[in-house]
């Protein structure tokens, strides 16, 4: 094996490449970012710089089971093969479902579709890019015709307005956000519009934050429109030459819309703010409007995406040199998903379900014997049908329904009572894997070859660079076996992932000429010596553009079947949901920076789970204060839906009346946390896509007689609680805890008496608080701080202490030395840099991001908390930082 492998980030859609060194330390791999790649060109954020922390198989399902039975393969799936045609014998192939994911490969996502849609004979095949990007496909397939992104990166570096609406890329897209903070740095005239109802990392770069209502973009793109075409700041020639249906809607639009102070008031902001965002968009050619979750993710999201792209057709400004609008995508795979047809209305390479021709096309490509004529069902109705019992076998792959899914506790209810569960993941324990009836080891990142496209179009290959752990097998080569067992072997007779690719790619210019926008014609022949050596790609690769295509549109041909793009009337929408007294405050839900969606893989990195460690709310400090509560304070969140117990945090960059949730958080990390059990399944009527962002939620303060906090060696049984939180700490797992019934160090002696041997106990004379330390062969194996309030401690010191064994316990049950501890914030996780020492650094005279870094190294690794470093730098209050 070559000693550096080049290959692709697992995480999200920025498709950084990364180069992998197996020849620096023969115990442990090393990443760093590829410097030829033309996503990140050797930038990586936190995330994939952490890369090496989250491989390796401990923590994961190495071996088949049925039940709790370790099986073999051919056990598996035998089951798995007759518990399916079981099902379609008797209930007919739209019983059975697969529910995959943007996390797949191409190659696994092309024989799943492949398997489901050409054999099965269902199209009950859906993927979690449902929850993520199937709004921006619905309104690209509604204005232009076809799911294409028109833009690429480097649109983001040379417009000279970027406008980011319902997306966090400084958390969420770190790398794109760097190469946006490095343009605007070496050509400040840059202008930065940020679209959010909540202040975020991403808003510390731009000159006009929009604080905006929550869920009144629609309002906000379709006011524009209208004050475009009223200040006849509008491409006439584009608009007559390549578009349809534009008079119609500007008309409605304009009667609709109202001057701009109802626009303003419609949108929550002051009449001057709105003014200046529409006449910087009137004025600048070059405009980029990128979108994401906040657009998506809505009731109305289809119409609002539409509404973005309707102000670019408007104005001509589509796939030109940073002019634009761009919908960036969150998995790293969620494009490649899209090409094979991953959504239940969707066939492969771009086709759809409904259009007969397509069907037809697709069939005989396959030579399949079971085409379906309608399309399946989309994932939440999905899960409905699972729940009614009218679907009863369901594969899960790469995705985790159980937590990423609203209404998720029904989710959970739906899957328990089904038939067959069969669930192929790469880590033993999942809140879905614990509803499995079949388990099957999938192999995970570095493990497995293949490809993914990222957010500008471009496919790059995940090469793998480490053994097969356990039994575990890559998904394409489940997939192809149980394709097999079902009598398939002909069709699914591929021997490596560069047979399935080149497939795919045959596919995609079968009966093209020109006529569907996802090709790739110039990859069909590609040998497997090519596919291995494969160099990151923009689509459409066709025989005239063997180094692939930047942009789309340009030319103004659209993939209509007049090739005008169209203009779609549709009337904005409140958020689906309004707060009431009963749940007065409006909840938001979205990522953090250094946590993946469930956690299985990011939280393996003690590392990534110091920035921010717990679950938690975000509310603003006018709210805390009504509601009686202090920073840090646990509390019950109620929606009509469920509840959850997470942090109350203070957080100025919230709205009064709103609130932020992260989606993280589940019940293998957490007591009661999965923010999607609060959670509406109102969907899209057209995309399907649930309003994850706008939830009424009430909030109570939690009455708790202690906190806790308990550090161990191996997971201990916890006492009686009403919160924990358990994360990892490289050596040791850390837990918080917290509850109201008496907890004595006899019971908790009694609890751990078969880990522990003998105990150094300090506990006060009213029973108070309770200090233990563990000892087995005399070796510290855990430690227990109980009190009334919260316990804060030196982590990083005690952990140290425990683990070199060479304090008394006296010393060791404060917690922290007794004088210099630092108990503030980790902003730096790459440097481990405080926000204590920031702070200090600021005092001292450091009054830029640069000068901090270059005394304090905070930000110049991965550069993941620069946004964080500039708002401390604006920040006049120091938080209080010793314990
Ligand atoms: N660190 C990290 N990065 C990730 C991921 C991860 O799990 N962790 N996941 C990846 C995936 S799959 C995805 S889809 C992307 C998502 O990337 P983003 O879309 O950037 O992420 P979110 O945090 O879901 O939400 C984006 C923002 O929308 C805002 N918002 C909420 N309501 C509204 C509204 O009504 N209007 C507007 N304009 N904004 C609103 C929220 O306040 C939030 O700041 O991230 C990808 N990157
Ligand atoms: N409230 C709320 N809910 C949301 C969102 C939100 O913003 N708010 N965002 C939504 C969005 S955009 C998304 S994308 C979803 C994400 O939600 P999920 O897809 O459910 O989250 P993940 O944790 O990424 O799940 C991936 C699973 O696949 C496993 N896995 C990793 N690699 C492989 C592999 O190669 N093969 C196999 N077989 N398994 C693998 C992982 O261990 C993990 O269990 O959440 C959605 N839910
Ligand atoms: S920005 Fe970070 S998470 Fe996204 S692909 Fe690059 S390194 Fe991976
Ligand atoms: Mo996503």
């Amino acid at each position: 094996m070559n000693a550096v492998v080049r290959t692709t980030c697992p995480y999200c859609g920025v498709g950084c490449g990364v180069n992998v060194h197996t020849d620096i330390d023969p115990n442990r791999i090393q990443v760093s970012g590829d410097q030829q790649h033309p996503a990140n060109f050797g930038r990586l954020c936190v995330k994939g710089s952490a890369l090496a922390d989250t491989i390796g198989s401990k923590q994961r399902l190495l071996h088949p089971h049925i039940g709790e039975q370790r099986v073999s393969w051919d056990q598996a799936l035998d089951e798995t093969a007759t518990r399916l045609q079981n099902v379609i014998r008797e209930y007919g192939p739209d019983a059975v479902a697969f529910y995959v994911s943007g996390q797949l490969l191409t190659e696994d996502y092309y024989v799943a579709n492949k398997l489901m849609k050409g054999f099965i004979g269902s199209a009950n095949i859906d993927t979690n890019s449902r929850l993520c990007m199937s709004t921006a496909v619905a309104a690209h397939k509604r204005v232009f015709g076809s799911d294409t992104v028109p833009g690429c990166y480097e649109d983001l570096e040379l417009a000279d307005l970027l406008v980011i609406t319902g997306s966090n890329m400084a958390w969420t897209h770190p790398v794109v956000y760097q190469r946006i903070a490095a343009a605007k740095a070496e050509r400040p005239s840059m202008k930065i519009v940020v679209i959010d109802p909540r202040r975020t990392a991403t808003a510390e770069l731009a000159d006009l934050h929009l604080q905006i209502t929550p869920g009144s973009d629609g309002y906000l793109f379709d006011g524009l429109l209208a004050w475009l075409v009223m200040h006849l700041a509008i491409d006439t020639d584009f608009i007559l030459k390549h578009t349809d249906d534009f008079v119609a809607t500007a008309r409605s639009s304009r009667q609709r819309s109202g001057d701009l102070l109802t626009v303003a008031e419609r949108c929550g902001l002051d009449e001057q703010t709105l003014r200046t965002f529409y006449h910087w968009f009137a004025d600048t050619e070059r405009t980029v409007t990128v979108f994401s979750q906040g657009i998506n993710q809505s009731a109305s999201g289809v119409d609002k995406a539409g509404a973005i792209l309707h102000c670019h057709l408007a104005t001509g400004r589509i796939g030109k040199p940073g002019a634009t609008p761009f919908s960036i995508t969150g998995q790293p795979n969620a494009m490649g998903g899209r090409e094979v047809g991953g959504l239940a209305n969707q066939l492969a390479a771009h086709m759809d379900i409904d259009n007969a021709e397509h069907r037809d096309l697709v069939r005989r490509f396959w030579q399949a014997p079971a085409m379906p004529t309608r399309p399946g069902l989309k994932a939440v109705n999905l899960f409905d049908a699972i729940a009614d019992g009218k679907v009863k076998f369901v594969w899960i792959m790469a995705t985790n329904p159980v937590v990423s899914m609203p209404d998720a506790d029904k989710v959970r209810a739906a899957l328990a009572q089904c038939e067959t569960v069969v669930v192929s993941d790469c880590v033993a324990d999942t809140d879905t894997l614990r509803l499995a009836h079949i388990r099957l080891p999938a192999a995970g990142w570095g493990e497995k070859d293949g490809t993914v496209t990222n957010s500008e179009r471009r496919i790059s290959r995940q090469r793998a660079f480490l053994p097969l752990p356990g039994e575990s097998l890559p998904d394409w080569k489940i997939i192809t076996d149980l394709a097999h067992r079902l009598g398939y072997a002909e069709a699914f007779a591929y021997t490596c992932p560069a047979d399935i690719f080149r497939e795919h790619a045959e596919l995609s210019a079968f009966d093209n000429n020109g006529s569907r926008d996802f090709d790739l014609s110039g990859l069909t022949s590609l040998s497997n010596t090519d596919y291995d050596s494969l160099v990151p790609v923009q689509w459409p690769i066709r025989e005239h553009s063997p180094d692939g295509t930047s942009r789309f549109f340009g030319n103004g041909h659209f993939f209509t079947s007049n090739r005008r793009a169209r203009f779609i009337d549709g009337a904005p929408q409140p958020a689906a949901q309004q707060c009431d007294a009963n749940f007065p405050l409006m909840l938001n839900s979205g990522r953090i920076r250094d946590q993946w969606h469930t956690m299985t893989r990011t939280a393996r990195s003690a590392r990534l789970l110091q920035h921010i460690s717990e679950p938690f709310i975000e509310l603003h400090d006018k709210d805390m204060s009504v509601l009686g509560l202090n920073h840090g304070d646990l509390v019950q969140v109620l929606s009509r839906q469920g509840s959850c117990i997470v942090r109350a945090q203070e957080q100025s960059g919230q709205t009064p009346g709103t609130a932020f949730m992260p989606i993280h958080w589940n019940d293998v990390f957490a007591s009661r946390a999965r923010v999607d059990s609060l959670i509406a399944p109102i969907c899209d009527p057209v995309s399907g896509q649930p309003a994850f962002k706008q939830t009424p939620v009430s909030i109570d303060k939690v009455a708790l007689r202690w906190h806790a906090i308990l550090i161990s060696r191996e997971a201990l049984p916890l006492p009686d609680n009403r919160y924990w939180c358990r994360r990892p700490a490289d050596n040791w797992e850390v837990v918080s805890l917290a509850g109201d019934l008496t907890v004595s160090a006899a019971m908790l002696k009694k609890l751990w008496q078969d880990q522990v041997t003998d105990w150094a106990e300090l506990e006060d004379s009213y029973g108070h608080t309770v200090r233990l330390v563990g000892y087995r062969h005399a070796m510290p194996v855990c430690w227990f701080a109980l009190q009334p309030e919260p316990p804060r401690i030196d982590e990083s010191w005690l952990l140290e202490a425990l683990d070199r064994n060479d304090l008394s316990a006296l010393q060791l049950a404060r917690g922290a030395p007794s004088s210099g501890a630092d108990c503030s914030a980790l902003v730096c996780s790459c440097h481990q840099v405080r926000e204590a020492k920031i702070f200090s650094a600021i005092a001292d005279g450091c009054d830029s991001v640069e000068r901090i870094g270059a005394c304090t190294r905070a930000g110049t690794n991965c550069g993941s908390c620069i946004p964080d470093l500039r708002r401390l730098l604006t920040t006049n209050t120091v938080p209080e930082a010793l314990c």
